[in-house]
Formats: C-alpha cells, sequence, structure tokens
C-alpha cells in the first residue's frame, strides 16, 4: 500500500485546497478508489448520552453552560436506554454507535464504569462503539479499550493559532495529549474539526497539517460545517458555502488518502447534489439520525433515499479496509495524475514486465 505522508506543509496543503476545482475533484477522486469502495458509505449514529451543563467554553458549543442557548439538558442516560437506542440505530443500518457527553474530561467513578458497561453492551449486538467524552488519561483510555472500545472522537477543531480565539479553557496541546493516550492502546482514532468559525483558508491548512502529521494518521476525520447556535458567540457566522464544503473534503481525502472522511454536522443545510459531490471527493461516512447531539440532522429515511439515489451501500460493522487493488491499477492511477507511484513493486510483478517487454521486441 502507499504509506501516507507525515510530512505536509501548509504550503502545500494551501496549494491543493486552491487547486481548480475540476482538477482538485479529479485527484481527490482518484485517490479515494485506490483506497476505498467509491460506492460504500460508513454509517454512525450519534447518541447523546449526557447532555449540556458543561463547564468549558468552546465558543461553537450550545452545550457550554455559560451561554444560553435552547437544549434541553440530561444527566448520564442509563445502560438500558443506551441499548434501545443502538439496536434502533443498528435496524436502520448504521454500523457505529458515537456517545456524546458534555463533558470537560472523564472522572474515575460510577458514571464512567456505567459509560464502560455501556461499551461492553453496544459492542455485543455487534456494532462498531465510539466515544467522545472529553479528556482522557493513558489509564482511562486502556479501560476503555478493555470495555470494547473501537473508536475515541476527539476533535483537533481548527489550527493551533484560531483554537485560541474559539477556546480558552484548555489549549490544543491538551487535545493533543488525550489523542496520544487513545493512541497507546488498540482503540482507533477519529479527529477532525469545524469550518466556518470564522477562520481562514490558512487556519484550514494549519488544522489538517496537525492531523495528517500525526503518526499515525486519524482513522476517521469528522469535517463539521459550523451549526450556528443562537446564544453562542458564533451564532452569526454565516453559513460554510457548499464550495468549501467540497474543497475541504477533497484536501482531507488527498493529504490521508487511507482515512474514513466523516461528512459530519451541518448536512441539513446541504442539497442531495451538495453531498453527492462531497462522496466524489472521498467523504465515506456519515453521521445519521434525526439528531446529532442537540442540533438537527437529516432524517435517516432522507438519508437511505439519498444512498438508493447515488447506488451507496452503508458499510458493515469491523471492515477497516477493502481489499487492496493490484498494483498495475494503483500505477496507472497515479501516472494519469502526472505521480510517480510510491510503493515498491512486489519482485513477481517487475519480472513479469520485463518478461513482456523482453517478448514484444522478438
Ligand atoms: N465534550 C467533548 C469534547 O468536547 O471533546 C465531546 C463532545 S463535543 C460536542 C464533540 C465535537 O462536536 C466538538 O469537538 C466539535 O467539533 C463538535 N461540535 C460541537 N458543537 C458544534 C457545532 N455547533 N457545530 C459543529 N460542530 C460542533
Ligand atoms: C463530531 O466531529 N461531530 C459530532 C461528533 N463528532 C460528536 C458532533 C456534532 C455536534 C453538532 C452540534 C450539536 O448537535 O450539538
Ligand atoms: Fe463541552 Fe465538548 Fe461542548 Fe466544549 S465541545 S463545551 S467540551 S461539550
Amino acid at each position: 500500500m502507499t504509506a501516507a505522508r507525515h510530512n505536509w506543509t501548509q504550503k502545500e496543503i494551501l496549494a491543493i485546497y486552491n487547486k481548480p476545482l475540476m482538477e482538485l475533484l479529479y485527484k481527490a477522486s482518484t485517490i479515494h478508489r485506490l483506497h476505498h469502495d467509491p460506492n460504500t458509505v460508513q454509517v454512525s449514529t450519534l447518541l447523546s448520552i449526557k447532555t449540556g451543563g458543561c463547564p468549558e467554553d468552546c465558543g461553537y458549543c450550545p452545550q457550554a453552560a455559560r451561554y444560553h442557548t435552547n437544549i434541553e439538558g440530561n444527566d448520564l442516560m442509563s445502560v438500558t436506554q443506551v441499548k434501545a437506542q443502538a439496536l434502533r440505530a443498528k435496524a436502520s443500518g448504521s454500523s457505529r454507535v458515537c456517545m456524546g457527553a458534555a463533558w470537560r474530561n472523564v472522572k474515575d467513578g460510577e458514571e464512567f464504569d456505567r459509560v464502560l458497561e455501556m461499551v461492553r453492551t453496544i459492542n455485543k449486538l455487534d456494532m462498531e462503539v465510539c466515544c467522545t467524552l472529553g479528556m482522557l488519561t493513558e489509564n482511562q483510555a486502556k479501560r476503555l479499550a478493555e470495555a470494547g472500545l473501537y473508536a475515541y472522537n476527539h476533535n483537533l477543531d481548527s489550527s493551533e493559532d484560531y483554537y485560541k480565539q474559539v477556546i480558552s479553557t484548555r489549549g490544543f496541546e491538551d487535545r493533543l495529549k488525550t489523542i496520544n493516550n487513545v493512541r497507546k492502546t488498540n482503540v482507533t482514532v477519529c479527529s477532525g474539526g469545524i469550518i466556518g468559525m470564522g477562520e481562514t483558508e490558512e487556519d484550514r491548512a494549519g488544522m489538517l497539517v496537525a492531523l495528517s502529521t500525526l503518526n499515525p494518521q486519524p482513522e476517521s476525520v469528522p469535517i463539521n460545517a459550523l451549526v450556528a447556535v443562537e446564544g453562542t458567540p458564533l451564532e452569526d457566522q454565516k453559513p460554510v458555502s457548499i464550495w468549501d464544503m467540497v474543497r475541504m473534503v477533497a484536501t482531507t481525502r488527498i493529504v490521508m488518502p487511507e482515512t474514513q472522511v466523516r461528512l459530519s454536522a451541518g448536512r441539513t443545510q446541504m442539497t442531495q447534489e451538495g453531498q453527492a459531490m462531497c462522496f466524489f471527493a472521498g467523504a465515506n461516512s456519515i453521521f445519521a439520525g434525526d439528531k446529532l447531539l442537540t442540533t438537527p440532522n437529516p432524517d435517516v429515511n432522507e438519508d437511505m433515499e439519498l444512498f438508493k439515489l447515488l447506488g451507496l451501500n452503508p458499510q458493515k460493522p469491523f471492515i477497516k479496509k477493502m481489499q487492496p487493488q493490484t498494483v498495475e491499477a494503483k500505477d496507472s492511477a497515479y501516472e494519469s495524475l502526472g505521480e510517480k507511484p510510491k510503493w515498491s513493486r512486489p519482485e513477481h510483478t517487475i519480472a513479469r514486465n520485463q518478461a513482456a517487454k523482453v517478448k514484444g521486441k522478438s
């Protein structure tokens, strides 16, 4: 397989982001097809297991206690409630449940024990389990891994520079530390960010530098368009243009070829054509369910209609990768991009090609 590059620079990423659109789409889509089945999209269902009342000051978040938003807060759900929701998600074609808690960080005690039991329960349903619970210690990450957690979502959210303008109660370094703690276990890393918070294109590229230079790169990268919620400091931000979303998805796909790129918050603002363009540009996962954590999301039936229309199939759980492509298929795809293939050909292929050349000459 092509080795993912871990030395992308902001300048290189910005140049990709600003390519003429048709070239950007062609390149992203070609790379996408080399690493993934273009007709398969992974479906994750979000479940807010503890809503609102968070002590942090993330400027985009309706769940921060200090902002006066119109959400209904809830204490931590019971395991029984979570199991019922997971079964509904499975029946609607979802392969993963992502449980979100409005916590700054995980605290050891009864509530964390309950979350561990939720993880074990969903695992038994043969579904992937993801959690997003805020900051984690190494020991907490290990306990989640032992319970069978498949992925941990912890977003970098923006570039290191812009992050400081959006959140003051914790630093970019804290985010990286939690990701690093997750990496010490066999739990996969899900980390991405938000566009549309007033950041520049340089900030978007900066965030992709921070994500793509992680080694290994995150197994999944959610790209959220800000949902501007009344009462938050970002309430007046203009909706993200579809062209920005497509460029961000395509650039993410190019710099992180093997990752699952997730079309996340903001899909209610997107047309079917807009979402189709994102799938073509390399998005291969969505958050499904009528609600994200607190804000609306397209109806599950609407999503399944879109899948039918586009001939997309929901991915089955626990499938890490499609079968690798033949060396010849990869060579020709990279050559069509004007790039030299980056993998070493197996000896037998070289021998076979040389034999064919000799035969052609005689
Ligand atoms: N409290 C935990 C944390 O911050 O890591 C987990 C939940 S938090 C709501 C998960 C992610 O949701 C955030 O990192 C952010 O990327 C995304 N998010 C929150 N509010 C959003 C909004 N209004 N629009 C888009 N994405 C949002
Ligand atoms: C992610 O990147 N996006 C999801 C999930 N990870 C947890 C959350 C989106 C939240 C949007 C605002 C809300 O519904 O509260
Ligand atoms: Fe709290 Fe997470 Fe919202 Fe920040 S994003 S306010 S940490 S729930």
